[in-house]
C-alpha cells in the first residue's frame, strides 16, 4: 500500500499539478497565480511569480513526498533522525528543480510565458538557519541522505530571524535583521495538527504510587507549544522526499484562556510574546553563550518536541517502546542537542514508567554523536544553576546518569579519585557545570570527529579519558559536500564539460571523476576547461562590480577566501602577504608580480570585536591598494558583502586559488576547502582538518602546503613562544606590521589597527608570525606556479578528478554501515489512477 492508495476516492487529481509537460506547466504556473496567490498575471509581481512556479514545484514533490512519509513509518524501517540546531539549505527552487530533472523543461516553460527563470530563482530569499560550516554540512547531508533514498527526518528550530544579513558601512560590517519569511515561503507546510507541548522551569515532587513505585512529578511553571513546519527534502533523481521539520514556539491556547479568564487580557498577550520570542533569532556563534538563558531553551525546545513526535508516531504505529532504538538512530550534530539524552531518559522513565536501565540502554542504543569544534571556548557547559532553573528534572537525571557512570568508573580504576573528577559530567570550574560533550558521549554508542585529524585530537585531548574507556565507540567520519548544489547547479559550464566526456554518473558516484585523469594531458581538454574557468571569473567579476563597484582583471590569479571570519581562520595572515606584495610594489614600482585579485567573504559574530576589526582591514587594505595608480592592474583587494549559500554559489567555480589556512590543530574539518576543491581550485593550505586529506587525494604537487604542525606548535608553545622574534628576523614581516601600526591603512589613525597588531605581537595565540615566512614563500610558488598555464590547468584538472572521496554521499555511506545500521528504501510510486486498484 502507498499513501496514494489512501486518497479518498472524491479528490480528484488534476494533471495540473503533477504533468511535466510544457503546456501543462504553464497553466499549473498561471493557475497558482491566480488561485492560490490571488493575483491576475498583469498585476502579479516578480515575487508574486516566484511563489507561484515554487508551488508549481512543490505540487510536483507532494506524491512522492507522501508515498515516501508513508513507507518511512513502517514498523520495519529503520528512520536516521539528525537533530540540529542549524541548517543552511540554500534557496529550495532550483535545487529541486535539478533533483527532479525539470530544470530545463521550466526554464523554457517560463520563458514561454514571458519570464526569466534566473529571475525567478533570485527573488528567493535562502533560509540563513545557520552560522557556517555546521549548518551547511547539515544541508549537504540532508541532500545526500534523500539521494540515497535513506529514510530521514532533519529536525530543527524554525528561527523567525535568520543569522543577520551583512552590510559593509564605511568599511565596517553593520548588522540587519534577516526578515527571511516576510514575503512568504511557499516551501514549508505547517502541522499544527503534530503541535507538542514543552513544559519548561518550575520544580519536581518525587512520590510513590500505589505498587510502591518510585515516581518523580516536574511542574513546570510555563508551557509552550510547538508547531512543526515541514519542508520536502528531495533525493536526486530518485522518488525519496525526506522531511525538514523544524518547531515554532507558540503559546498554548488553553494557557492563554486561562489567564484571559481571569480578566488578565494584556497578561495573556505577554505570555504568547514570551512562548514566540523562544524561536525568534539563531544566536551567531563566536560568542560566549555563556548564561543564555533562551539558547538553552531552544535548544532544549526543538529536541524535545523531535522526541515527542518520534514516541508519537512509534506508539502510533504499534510500535514498542524497548524497540525505540530498532525504528530511530538518532544523530547529535555537535551537542547543540546533548539535552536530547536526559529528555529521553524522562519521557521513558517518568511518562512511559520504563525502569532506569532498559530505558539506559534504549538512550545509548539511539544516539550517537558527532564533535565538531575542540576549540575550548566553543565547547558547551550550561551552569547548574541556569539547568536547574529551567529544567529542574533533568538536571536530576544528568546527575542519577553521573553517579551511576562514576560508579563504573571507579569500579574499572579503583583508587583513581583523579579519573572520577577528570571524567565527571559535572565540571567544579570555573563554576559548577554540564559537560555537554562529556553527556553526549555517555548517553551515545558512537562518538566521531570530522576529519582524521580531528578524531585523532579528539581521542587524545578533549575526549582523552572517554577514549580510554572505550576506544570502540570512536571513529572518524570525514565530512563532504553534495556535489548536486556545489557542481552540477553552482558550476553548470564546468557540470556540462565534464558530462560531455565521461558522462553523468558522476552526479551520484563522485569518485567516477576519476575518469578525468588522463585528459589532463589533453591540451584540447585542457583549452576547455580554462574556457569554461575565465567564463566563470568573468560572471563573479560582473558580480564584483555590480556589488562593490571595483574593476578586477579576470587574468589575473583569483585568490579567495570565504568562510566566518575568525582569528583561528587567519584572515589577517593574508591580508599580511597582500600587504607585503604593496610593500615590494612600493619599493619596486616596476616589479614584474603575478596579478591578483584577493577576495574576501563572510560575516563576523556581532560581538566579536577583533573579527569585525579584520572586517575593516580588509576594507582598509582594499581602499588603499584598489586606488592607488601605481598598483594598476597587479593587485586588487575585494571583500564581498553578506556572504552566504546564495553568494557564495557563484564564488567557488570562479576560483584559481583557495585559502584555507587555519592555525593547524584548529579547524575540525572544513568543507569550504572541498567545494573549492572539486571546482578546479587549488588549495594553499595548512595540514589542518581535512586539508590533509585533501593534499593526499589530490597529491602533493598539486597542493601548496605551509605552516608548522599541530605537533611543532605544541613544542613551540612549551618553548614560550615569542611572536617578536619572527618580526626581528623578518625584515618583510617587520615592515608589513609597521605599514599596519603606522595608521597608513587608516587614513593616519594610528589606533584603529592597534588591537590587531598588539594581539600579533603579544601573544599571537593563533601563530601568524610563525607562519608567515612559509606563507610567503609558498605563495611564491603558487604565483610561479600560475604563470605556466598548461601546468596549472593540468593541476586544476587533477584536483578536481581526485576530489571524488569528498562527496557528502560518501560520509554518509559511512554514517549509514557504521553508526546508524540503516538501509536505503526504495519508494514505489504508483500512478494515481491505478490507486484505487
Ligand atoms: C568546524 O569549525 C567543520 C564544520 C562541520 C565546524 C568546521 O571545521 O567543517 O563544523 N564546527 O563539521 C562548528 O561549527 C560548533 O562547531
Amino acid at each position: 500500500m502507498t499513501a496514494s492508495s489512501q486518497i479518498p476516492p472524491a479528490i480528484q487529481i488534476e494533471d495540473d499539478r503533477t504533468g511535466v509537460t510544457i503546456p501543462t506547466l504553464r497553466r499549473a504556473l498561471a493557475d497558482n497565480l491566480y488561485y492560490v496567490l490571488g493575483k491576475p498575471p498583469d498585476g502579479a509581481t516578480l515575487n508574486d511569480y516566484y511563489l507561484a512556479l515554487a508551488y508549481t514545484v512543490r505540487d510536483r514533490l507532494m506524491q512522492r513526498w507522501m508515498a515516501s512519509t508513508h513507507t518511512h513509518r513502517l514498523p520495519t524501517i529503520k528512520q536516521v533522525i539528525y537533530l540540529s540546531a542549524e541548517y543552511l539549505p540554500g534557496p529550495h527552487l532550483g535545487n529541486n528543480l535539478m533533483n527532479l530533472g525539470l530544470y530545463e523543461t521550466v526554464q523554457q516553460a517560463v520563458a514561454e510565458s514571458g519570464l526569466d527563470l534566473a529571475t525567478l530563482l533570485a527573488c528567493e530569499e535562502e533560509p540563513g538557519l545557520g552560522n557556517g560550516g555546521l549548518g551547511r554540512l547539515a544541508a549537504c547531508f540532508m541532500d545526500s541522505l534523500a539521494t540515497l533514498e535513506i529514510p530521514a527526518i532533519g529536525y530543527g528550530i524554525r528561527y523567525e530571524f535568520g543569522i543577520f544579513d551583512q552590510e559593509i558601512r564605511e568599511g565596517w560590517q553593520a548588522e540587519i535583521t534577516d526578515k527571511w519569511l516576510q514575503s512568504g515561503n511557499p516551501w514549508e507546510i505547517a502541522r499544527p495538527e503534530d503541535a507538542v507541548f514543552v513544559k519548561l522551569g518550575g520544580h519536581t515532587e518525587a512520590s510513590t504510587d500505589e505498587t510502591g513505585c518510585y515516581q518523580v512529578r516536574w511542574i513546570p511553571h510555563q508551557t509552550v507549544k510547538g508547531i512543526p513546519y515541514d519542508t520536502p527534502i528531495p533525493g536526486y533523481r530518485v522518488n525519496t522526499v525526506n522531511t525538514l521539520r523544524l518547531w515554532k514556539a507558540e503559546a498554548p491556547e488553553s494557557f492563554d484562556l486561562s489567564v484571559f479568564n481571569h480578566g488578565d487580557y494584556y497578561g495573556a498577550v505577554d505570555q504568547k510574546v514570551i512562548s514566540e520570542n523562544l524561536t525568534k533569532v539563531l544566536y551567531p556563534n563566536d560568542e560566549p553563550i555563556q548564561g543564555k538563558q533562551l539558547r538553552l531553551k531552544q535548544q532544549y525546545f526543538f529536541v524535545s518536541c523531535a522526541l515527542q513526535d518520534l514516541i508519537r508516531t512509534h506508539l502510533a504505529q504499534g510500535g514498542r517502546l524497548e524497540r525505540f532504538h530498532e525504528k530511530f538512530a538518532v544523530q547529535l550534530n555537535d551537542t547543540h542537542p546533548a539535552i536530547a539524552i536526559p529528555e529521553l531518559m524522562r519521557l521513558l522513565v517518568d511518562d512511559h514508567h520504563v525502569p532506569w536501565d532498559l530505558a539506559w540502554t534504549i538512550t545509548q542504543q539511539t544516539f550517537a554523536y558527532t564533535n565538531h569544534t575542540l576549540l575550548p571556548e566553543a565547547l558547551e557547559v550550561w551552569s547548574l544553576d541556569l539547568l536547574g532553573q529551567l529544567l529542574p528534572r533533568h538536571l536530576e537525571i544528568i546527575m542519577e546518569i553521573n553517579r551511576r557512570f562514576l560508579e563504573d568508573v571507579r569500579l574499572k580504576f579503583p583508587d583513581n579519585g583523579e579519573k572520577m573528577g577528570q571524567l565527571s559530567l559535572i565540571a567544579d570550574q570555573p563554576f559548577r557545570s554540564v559537560r555537554m560533550a562529556y553527556l553526549a558521549s555517555v548517553g551515545s554508542h558512537a562518538i566521531n570527529g570530522v576529519a582524521a585529524l580531528h578524531s585523532q585530537l579528539l581521542q587524545k585531548t578533549v575526549l582523552r579519558g572517554f577514549y580510554d574507556l572505550w576506544p570502540e565507540k570512536f571513529l572518524n567520519i570525514t565530512n563532504g559536500v553534495t556535489p548536486r548544489r556545489w557542481m552540477l547547479l553552482s558550476n553548470p559550464r564546468l557540470a556540462q564539460l565534464i558530462t560531455r566526456r565521461i558522462g553523468d554518473r558522476w552526479i551520484i558516484h563522485l569518485q567516477d571523476l576519476r575518469d578525468l585523469e588522463p585528459l589532463a594531458e589533453d591540451p584540447e581538454f585542457r583549452a576547455a576547461w580554462r574556457s569554461v574557468k575565465q567564463a566563470n571569473k568573468q560572471a563573479l567579476a560582473q558580480r564584483i562590480l555590480e556589488r562593490t563597484g571595483i574593476q578586477v582583471n579576470v587574468e589575473s590569479l583569483f585568490d579567495v577566501q570565504v568562510k566566518r571570519i575568525h582569528e583561528y581562520k587567519r584572515q589577517h595572515l593574508n591580508v599580511l602577504h597582500i600587504i607585503t606584495l604593496y610593500n615590494r610594489l612600493k619599493q619596486n614600482p616596476s616589479l614584474d608580480l603575478v596579478p591578483r585579485t584577493f577576495i574576501f567573504a563572510g560575516k563576523a559574530a556581532p560581538g566579536y570585536v577583533q573579527a569585525k576589526l579584520i572586517i575593516r582591514l580588509i576594507t582598509a587594505v582594499g581602499e588603499v591598494i584598489n586606488r592607488d595608480p601605481a598598483v594598476g592592474d597587479r593587485l586588487k583587494v575585494v571583500f564581498l558583502p553578506d556572504y552566504n549559500v546564495t553568494n557564495g554559489q557563484p564564488i567557488y567555480p570562479a576560483a584559481d586559488l583557495s585559502e584555507q589556512i587555519s592555525t593547524a590543530g584548529k579547524e575540525a574539518s572544513g568543507t569550504g576547502n572541498m567545494k573549492f576543491a572539486l571546482n578546479g581550485a587549488l588549495t594553499i593550505g595548512t595540514l589542518d582538518g581535512a586539508n590533509i586529506e585533501i593534499r593526499e587525494a589530490v597529491g602533493s604537487e598539486n597542493f601548496f602546503h605551509f605552516g608548522h604542525k599541530v605537533e611543532e606548535l605544541s613544542q613551540l608553545r612549551s618553548q614560550g613562544y615569542d611572536p617578536r622574534r619572527y618580526c626581528d628576523h623578518s625584515p618583510e614581516l617587520n615592515r608589513a606590521i609597521h605599514r599596519l601600526e603606522s595608521g597608513f591603512f587608516a587614513q593616519g589613525n594610528r589606533d584603529l589597527f592597534r588591537p590587531l597588531v598588539q594581539s600579533l605581537l603579544n601573544d599571537d595565540p593563533y601563530f601568524l608570525m610563525a607562519d608567515y615566512l612559509s606563507y610567503l614563500n609558498c605563495q611564491e610558488q603558487v604565483s610561479q606556479a600560475f604563470l605556466n598555464e598548461a601546468t596549472w590547468i593540468r593541476r586544476s584538472i587533477l584536483n578536481t578528478a581526485r576530489m571524488g572521496e569528498f562527496s557528502s554521499d560518501r560520509s554518509i555511506r559511512e554514517y549509514a554501515h557504521q553508526v546508524w545500521q540503516v538501509q536505503s528504501v526504495p519508494i514505489n510510486l504508483q500512478p494515481y489512477s491505478q490507486s484505487e486498484a
